[in-house]
Formats: C-alpha cells, sequence, structure tokens
C-alpha cells in the first residue's frame, strides 16, 4: 500500500478511535499506540527513510500535519474527557444539604442493668452504700473467709470455674463484703451487685454468667426482724405495697439462721398462677443473720456485733419485671431483644 494511503488510513482509525474513547484510560491507550515513543506514527517517521529521496519531503510534511492534527484532537478529547470525569465526581460527591438530617442513633441501658440500677436504688434510699470487688477471686475470700467447711460441694470444680488451685471466677459477691468488713469496723451497710460465675448448664433459667445483688448489714443490735424489714421495704418498693415477703428456713455455710427469700408472686398477687407454679410465692434468694465465725474471721467481736446478709439474682427480677422467659437473652446480643426496651 502507498506511504501516504496507510498514513491517511492510520489517521482516520486514530480519530474515529479518540473520538469514540468514553474514558481518560482508553484515550491514553490511544495515545501511546499512535502518538507514544513506540507509537505507529513514530515507525511510519522512520519508514521515511525507506522512501525515495524525491518523495521525502513531502511525506514529512505530511506526517508532521497528521501527527499536529491527532496531537490536538487528542488533546481536546482528554479535556472533555476530564471535564466530563470531574463533573461526575462533583455529582457523585455532591450533599444535598436540604435533605433531612441523620439523627444520632440513641443507645439505652440492658433491661438487666436497668433492673439492677432500680434495685440498688431502693438500698441507697436505705442508706447502704455499694461496695465492689475483683470477679476473679481466691479461694480464701470465696470459701473460707465465708465459713464453709473443707468438703462443700460449691467449692468443687463442678460447680466452680477455677483458674488454678487458687484462683478462681467468683461464684458469689459475698466475697465483696469479706474483702470490705476487713477493711473497716462496723458499722457496715453495704450492698454487692456484680457478675458471678458458676458452672451452670445453660437453660432457660440457669446461666454460667449472671448477676447478683447481696446486701449486708453490721452494727450493734441488728435482729431477723430488721432484716425482714429491710427486704419488705425493698419488696414494696420494687412491686407495689400488695407485695409480701415470705420466710422459709434454709441453709447457708456463712448464715444462721438462715431463711430463703420469696416474694407474693407479681402477676397473680398471691392467688397462684403459671408463673409461680400455683403457689402464690416467687423464689428469689436467700438471707440469714451472718455467721459468727464469718464476723470473728474478719476480726469482729461477736459480742458486741451481729449483721444479717441476703442474696438475689438479678436476671430474676428482670425477667419478672418484663415477663422475659428465658435468661439466654439476656446474653444473645440479640438488637430484636434489646430493642424492646
Ligand atoms: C457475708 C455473709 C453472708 C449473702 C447471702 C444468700 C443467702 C443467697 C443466692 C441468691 C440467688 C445467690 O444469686 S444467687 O444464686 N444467695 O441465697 N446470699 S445469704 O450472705 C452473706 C454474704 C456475705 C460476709
Amino acid at each position: 500500500m502507498e506511504f501516504q494511503d496507510l498514513m491517511s488510513q492510520v489517521q482516520q482509525e486514530a480519530e474515529e478511535g479518540i473520538l469514540a474513547a468514553q474514558d481518560l484510560d482508553t484515550l491514553e491507550e490511544l495515545r501511546v499506540k499512535y502518538l507514544g515513543r513506540n507509537g505507529i506514527l513514530r515507525q511510519q517517521y522512520k519508514q521515511i527513510g525507506d522512501l525515495p529521496e524525491e518523495d521525502r519531503p513531502l511525506a514529512g510534511q505530511a506526517l508532521n500535519k497528521a501527527n499536529g492534527s491527532l496531537q490536538k484532537l487528542f488533546e481536546g478529547r482528554k479535556s472533555a474527557l476530564s471535564d466530563q470525569a470531574e463533573q461526575q465526581k462533583l455529582q457523585a460527591e455532591a450533599i444535598d444539604v436540604t435533605l433531612p438530617g441523620r439523627a444520632p442513633e440513641i443507645g439505652h441501658q440492658h433491661p438487666l442493668l436497668a433492673t439492677l440500677d432500680e434495685m440498688i436504688e431502693i438500698f441507697l434510699g436505705l442508706g447502704f452504700v455499694v461496695a465492689e470487688g475483683p470477679e476473679v477471686e481466691d479461694y480464701y475470700h470465696s470459701f473460707e473467709a465465708l465459713n464453709y467447711p473443707e468438703y462443700h460441694p460449691a467449692m468443687d470444680e463442678q460447680d466452680t470455674f477455677y483458674v488454678s488451685d487458687d484462683v478462681l471466677l467468683r461464684s458469689q459477691t459475698s466475697t465483696v463484703q469479706i474483702r470490705t468488713m476487713a477493711k473497716q469496723e462496723p458499722p457496715v451497710r453495704i450492698i454487692a451487685p456484680g457478675r458471678c460465675y458458676r458452672r451452670d448448664t445453660v437453660d432457660a433459667t440457669h446461666c454460667h454468667t449472671f448477676y447478683q445483688l447481696e446486701g449486708l448489714l453490721v452494727d450493734e443490735d441488728v435482729t431477723f426482724a430488721d432484716l425482714k424489714g429491710t427486704l419488705e421495704i425493698f419488696a414494696h418498693s420494687m412491686y407495689g405495697e400488695r407485695c409480701h415477703v415470705r420466710f422459709r428456713p434454709d441453709f447457708f455455710p456463712f448464715t444462721e439462721p438462715s431463711a430463703e427469700i420469696a416474694l407474693t408472686c407479681t402477676l397473680c398477687g398471691g392467688e397462684g398462677c403459671r408463673i409461680c407454679s400455683d403457689s402464690g410465692y416467687l423464689e428469689v434468694g436467700g438471707s440469714g443473720q451472718v455467721d459468727p465465725n464469718v464476723l470473728a474471721g474478719v476480726g469482729y467481736d461477736t459480742e458486741k456485733y451481729a449483721g444479717y446478709a441476703f442474696g438475689v439474682g438479678v436476671e430474676r427480677f428482670a425477667m419478672l419485671r418484663h415477663g422475659i422467659d428465658d435468661i439466654r437473652l439476656f446474653y444473645s446480643g440479640d438488637m430484636r431483644f434489646l430493642e424492646q426496651f
């Protein structure tokens, strides 16, 4: 094919390609193909040397003209595509300031901790102070100081999570009361809320991790009647004046005498129903006069001082408060559950 014809064909191809390019990357590929250092036009410049002497000036002029024309076309197309890309970017990033703002999600308290706070507030109103302590405890504070005998099943591995022979996850917040008494003389009037751990099989009413609220009052002349009266006020504050406390004999190593705490059923008011298995009462925890061995263990004069203590499970109260029938929901992290509170 004649040099001129070939050059015209190349120029036409290049012009069509440049005008058809829809983006800067495609355009750049065409620039390299036709106008680049190793491009087609550079090859054609080299081929001029192979033409007859008399044809070279005209061919060179024509090639320069084509090169200039393609460069100009390329620059124009590049400018157009650049503007277009800029416009597309601006549109993509455009913010319609007239749109309503996105309201920030307002968080809210977990139902379990909301119930715990409600319970704590009642005892704060009675003059108790919140005491806290470590969740990873030692054998002494967990068992010995609480008058557990050596062989008591609670300290077996099937009930308690052990980290080592002497280090474990607390199974009750009573350890906090021991630590507090060791640091101060009576009167002691504390509540110990917090997470506890037991090797329980997880089901609708048991979980290996649960919240407890324990209370301890040590002073001169503290009686079982004081205990009952304090719990009665707590019951009224939580569920109204018709909710009463029932004591039944029980046993705990750290209290003597001990009593199981039951409240008038919050659903049927004592008539009997599905929730309370027709008993009219709901067991919620335990209590008793602090065993003198425990007081003596922290150095208190047991001739002068006596105390009462109680312990309740918080999940129980939260489940009654909100009609929840599966304890696992509290720890599921399921927003469909949590968003209801
Ligand atoms: C000291 C002395 C005595 C706290 C008590 C209970 C009875 C009790 C359970 C209720 C449900 C734990 O969450 S639960 O599983 N607790 O029955 N707790 S008397 O007595 C103490 C505490 C500390 C120094």
